[in-house]
């Protein structure tokens, strides 16, 4: 099913791998000192996996190119994927902050979504990081997207993804109307839990 040499492959797949063990360890710590230096965790669960090969070619080929190695790490830019999902809007905002103050990766690219939503409703701050993989003779730069969003947009999205799924091809054009209001409801009940967030935090520190 793909005409690419197996051991190029291969190759090409331990890297992202390895790149996938790096950012895994390297968020854990940066996340744990930041619960450490403030006493709070702002992360509900991450989630991380490694593109599969058929999702891998079948993108490249939606985006039209052909089927090489060269392709593939220049256009296809979720291969180690990320998703950070935290209670409140501002965790989004911190957590974006903690990533893009380290020196640890490099930001290739970011996308706030929240502030400009897809025209599905899409939500979710989107940063596409180069994370450093010390291979046998060198250091490369390996890309990997994280996507940081609240409890609230990730509902949207599994459920958006799941119906993208189960039909046939497009969306019919009512039930994208309805995920759109669904999209703004969600963005109203994240500000006002942003809101009580805020309120109850005032209240225990003049407690
Ligand atoms: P999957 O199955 O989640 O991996 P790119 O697609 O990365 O080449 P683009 O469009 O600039 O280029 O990427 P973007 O928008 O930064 O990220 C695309 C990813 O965002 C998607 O990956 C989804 O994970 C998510 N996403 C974007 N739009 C939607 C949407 O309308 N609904 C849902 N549920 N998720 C969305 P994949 O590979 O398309 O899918």
């Amino acid at each position: 099913m793909n005409n690419i040499n197996p051991k190029d492959w291969e190759k090409m797949l331990l890297k992202y791998k390895f790149a996938k063990i790096k950012l895994e360890a390297d968020l854990e710590i940066l996340l744990r000192e930041y619960e450490y230096n403030n006493e709070y965790n702002p992360v509900e669960h991450i989630k991380s996996r490694l593109k599969s090969e058929s999702s891998i070619l079948k993108k490249l080929e939606e985006k039209g190119y052909e089927q090489n190695i060269e392709n593939i790490e220049k256009h296809i830019h979720d291969i180690v994927g990320f998703r950070i999902v935290c209670s409140f809007l501002s965790d989004v905002y911190d957590i974006v902050s903690i990533i893009k103050n380290s020196k640890t990766f490099r930001i290739k690219n970011e996308s706030d979504y929240i502030a400009n939503p897809k025209d599905t409703g899409y939500t979710s701050y989107h940063l596409n990081v180069l994370v450093p993989v010390q291979l046998e003779e060198e250091v490369e730069y390996v890309e990997a997207e994280i996507q940081i969003r609240t409890v609230a947009m990730d509902f949207w999205a599994s459920l958006d993804h799941k119906l993208q799924y189960k039909l046939p091809k497009e969306i019919p054009l009512h039930l994208q109307r309805e995920l759109l209001e669904c999209s703004d409801e969600i963005k109203v009940i994240d500000m006002k839990m942003q809101h009580l967030y805020e309120v109850v935090k005032k209240y225990i520190e003049n407690k």
